[in-house]
């Protein structure tokens, strides 16, 4: 997905470094350039115009470092300005006190929940912690047998439940007696995804919210979707108050606005 918007940077950047020297006209037309590369990616136009409008006064003005060459300046400005947008410090996930710690994941149908519910167990684990996991997707019948199968693979443990039961809190609060019983310090909740945000499902993740006491409540987004990402993230947010992100299918292609 960086790929392309990083290809046609350093092809603006490549175009710049032919260019002895750096006047008025070519940064106006590389710095178009790299607008243009933004927009494609669908990152947010208020995004772009905030991010060109920085680069713009920081290679006009007083941040430009002489040892570099015009060229190299631009290209450190708009690395920097990257930098600064993307953020600059990772966070971690935070436990609680008394454990076991619950991590909600919720997000849309299809997002990639039950990936990324196998991918964040395996990491922890990792971590040297000792995670269980749980799908409360009653509404799909295959849904917890996917997950199911992903913590086989992965050889992580995961609470199944009776096969019969229907409630996702009676799921939820199971693994959760499960781990305190045995020791599993965190507790990933899978949760069903809908197409669209729907009243139901609100409900049902605030239930659940007040039921478990999550410590992370984590929005699962399609980075392909780019802004409806974003559109359904906030959404997500002032119903539930997210606590995080996680952006799946960064592999795929070229929108990577949503991040
Ligand atoms: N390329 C790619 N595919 C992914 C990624 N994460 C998930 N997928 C694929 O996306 C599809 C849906 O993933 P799931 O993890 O089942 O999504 P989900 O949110 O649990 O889906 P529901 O439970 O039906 O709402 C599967 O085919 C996954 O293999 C990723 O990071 N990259
Ligand atoms: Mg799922």
């Amino acid at each position: 997905m960086f790929e392309s918007l990083s290809e046609k940077l350093q092809k603006v950047f490549k175009n710049l470094r032919g260019e002895g020297k750096l006047t008025a006209e070519n940064m106006d037309s590389a710095l178009k350039e790299i607008r243009m590369a933004l927009l494609e990616a669908d990152v947010h136009f208020k995004v772009v115009k905030a991010f060109m409008e920085s680069v713009r006064v920081k290679a006009m003005g007083q941040e430009v470092l002489t040892s570099f060459t015009p060229a190299q300046q631009v290209i450190k400005i708009v690395r920097d300005e990257l930098v600064a947008v993307l953020g600059t410090h990772a966070s971690r996930l935070r436990t609680a006190n008394t454990p076991p710690t619950i991590l909600l994941i919720t997000g849309l149908q299809g997002s990639g929940k039950t990936t990324s519910t196998g991918k964040l167990a395996r990491f922890l684990s990792k971590q040297g912690h000792r995670p269980l996991m749980v799908s409360v997707d009653v509404y799909r019948p295959a849904a917890r047998q996917q997950l199911a199968v992903v913590a086989r693979d992965l050889s992580l443990p995961v609470y199944e439940g009776k096969p019969e039961e229907t409630k996702p809190l009676e799921l939820a609060r199971g693994a959760k007696r499960e781990a305190e019983q045995t020791g599993r310090d965190i507790v990933l909740v899978d949760t069903a995804g809908r197409l669209h945000i729907d009243e139901e499902l609100m409900v049902e993740l605030s239930e659940l919210k007040v039921a478990l006491n999550p410590t992370e409540i984590l929005f699962v987004a399609d980075a392909m979707t780019g802004q409806d990402a974003v559109k359904s993230a906030e959404q997500f947010h002032q119903r539930l108050g997210i606590t995080g992100v996680i952006l799946t299918k960064m592999d795929g292609d070229a929108r990577g606005g949503a991040a």
